[in-house]
């Protein structure tokens, strides 16, 4: 396919997948509007239909709960072939039926993008009138995902990273009781290789923590003090102290004093807690169980977000550039979801190893911030050439380039249009 011929398939995908105003990550395996599927969709309608682009966020917004929370995933209309469905999560926090935590906060970030990439002179007015929910959304964060104050953010459920089955969850996993499930089936595993998804004993896991958050209604508080899954994680950490950065520079431009005022002191103590997450033996940030107090062991491609984050002193950038040259002489394609080196990494299996388009263009964004053109563009040379040669997967194997899991897939044509494609580093230049 020549790249016009891509291009255009990418934005026939979207539509394909477009439900009326929000889309679906692909069709089959996951029918309904996720979190931050949708988040970076809104990229890719901003190529071509900024209108588009704005609705996919606002209908997100229109499932926030009461108490702020965005959920991972919006059940606008039931639809079978999915497991977990409303009915299991049994959640009552706001308008639309929806699962019961979060997922990784893109949308400060993309919505600042969309206002400096705007030509309709209308986009201010949108982000002006999402701005107090982007506000509700980051207060509670920090309230109910780090509420001794400490600067990180932990995730509940391994489905709130949206790193689901990363090997840095397997032991705070292995620590949750299996009760209160009774018999399901998956659906999962009908739509795609059962070999690259999460085993039956996680999903026993995933469910048990459902109940568990299910007992106590779901309150924040609650759940927070008591959920049998809390740990710490670099990935949703980095990216929601990027956003906090530019939901700072949206304040400074809607005249926002003081909510800017407590945006700075929210990136302050971010800054602070990163530090906790940094491990000297591996000379990266990772994931810490609050549970056990334990520090995983692993490097993930959510490590390399801390340039992202604005975290780019000296230590952190040399050992940063060392982890990706190593482990790019390690693998044919950029950037594995977990380190090549480590003896949890499988190449195929959901999150222990393949690439994601989406995470790619992160960490190139965190290099290419702080003036490393050539490491950026490996990962968008490598995420181009895996579109290229297998079409628009939702993962790829770092080591042959295949690509797995859903097809036509919505974010990885969005990457495509705003990012990796050869069209738009021209438009760029
Ligand atoms: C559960 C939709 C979502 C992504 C996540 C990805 C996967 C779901 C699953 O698919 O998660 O939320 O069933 O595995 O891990 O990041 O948002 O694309």
């Amino acid at each position: 396919m020549s790249i016009a011929e891509l291009d255009q398939t990418a934005r026939s995908i979207l539509i394909e997948n477009d439900q009326g105003g929000y889309t679906v990550p692909t069709k089959g395996l996951y029918p309904y509007q996720w979190n931050w599927d949708s988040v970076f969709v809104a990229l890719g309608f901003a190529t071509f239909d900024q209108d588009r682009a704005w609705r996919e966020i606002e209908m997100l917004f229109e499932g926030q709960w009461h108490d702020g929370m965005v959920p991972h995933i919006l059940f606008r209309k039931d639809d079978p072939s999915y497991f977990p469905g409303p009915s299991v999560w049994g959640t009552s926090g706001g308008q639309i039926p929806s699962s019961g935590h979060s997922q990784p906060p893109v949308a400060a970030t993309v919505i600042r993008d969309l206002v400096e990439a705007d030509t309709s002179g209308k986009s201010e007015d949108r982000a002006a009138a999402l701005f107090p929910n982007l506000m509700a959304w980051h207060r509670w964060f920090l309230a109910y995902r780090d509420p001794e104050g400490e600067g990180l953010l932990a995730v509940i459920h391994p489905w709130e990273s949206g790193r689901d089955n990363l090997p840095d969850w397997d032991d705070a996993l292995r620590a949750v009781e299996v009760k209160d499930i009774g018999p399901y089936e998956r659906k999962d595993t009908s739509h795609v290789d059962p070999a690259m998804r999460p085993h039956k004993e996680d999903y026993d896991r995933y469910l048990s923590i459902m109940a568990a958050c299910r007992k106590v209604g779901w309150d924040p508080a609650e759940v927070a003090r008591t959920c049998p899954f809390f740990v710490a994680d670099p990935g949703v950490t980095f990216i929601f102290l990027r956003a906090c950065r530019d939901l700072l520079v949206l304040a400074e431009r809607l005249g926002k004093d003081t909510d800017a005022d407590e945006i700075r002191g929210w990136i302050t103590r971010l800054e602070r807690g990163a530090k906790i997450l940094w491990q000297d033996n591996l000379q990266a940030h990772v994931a810490l169980d609050r549970r056990s107090g334990k520090h995983t062991n692993g490097i993930s491609s959510a490590s390399f977000l801390a340039l992202y984050a604005g975290l780019a002193d000296q230590q952190t950038l040399t050992a940063l550039c060392g982890h990706f040259d190593r482990i790019s002489d390690k693998v044919r394609y950029l950037m594995p979801s977990y380190d090549p080196d480590h003896e949890s990494y499988e190449p195929l299996r959901y999150w222990r190893g393949p690439v994601w388009a989406m995470i790619n263009y992160m960490i190139a964004r965190g290099f290419a911030e702080i003036g490393d053109g050539v490491r950026a563009d490996k990962l968008r040379r490598d995420t181009a050439s895996l579109i290229e040669t297998n079409g628009f997967a939702e993962y790829f194997s770092p080591e042959t380039g295949a690509g797995a899991g859903g097809g036509t897939f919505s974010w990885t044509a969005a990457i495509w249009l705003t990012w990796a494609s050869p069209t738009r580093v021209k438009q760029a230049a």
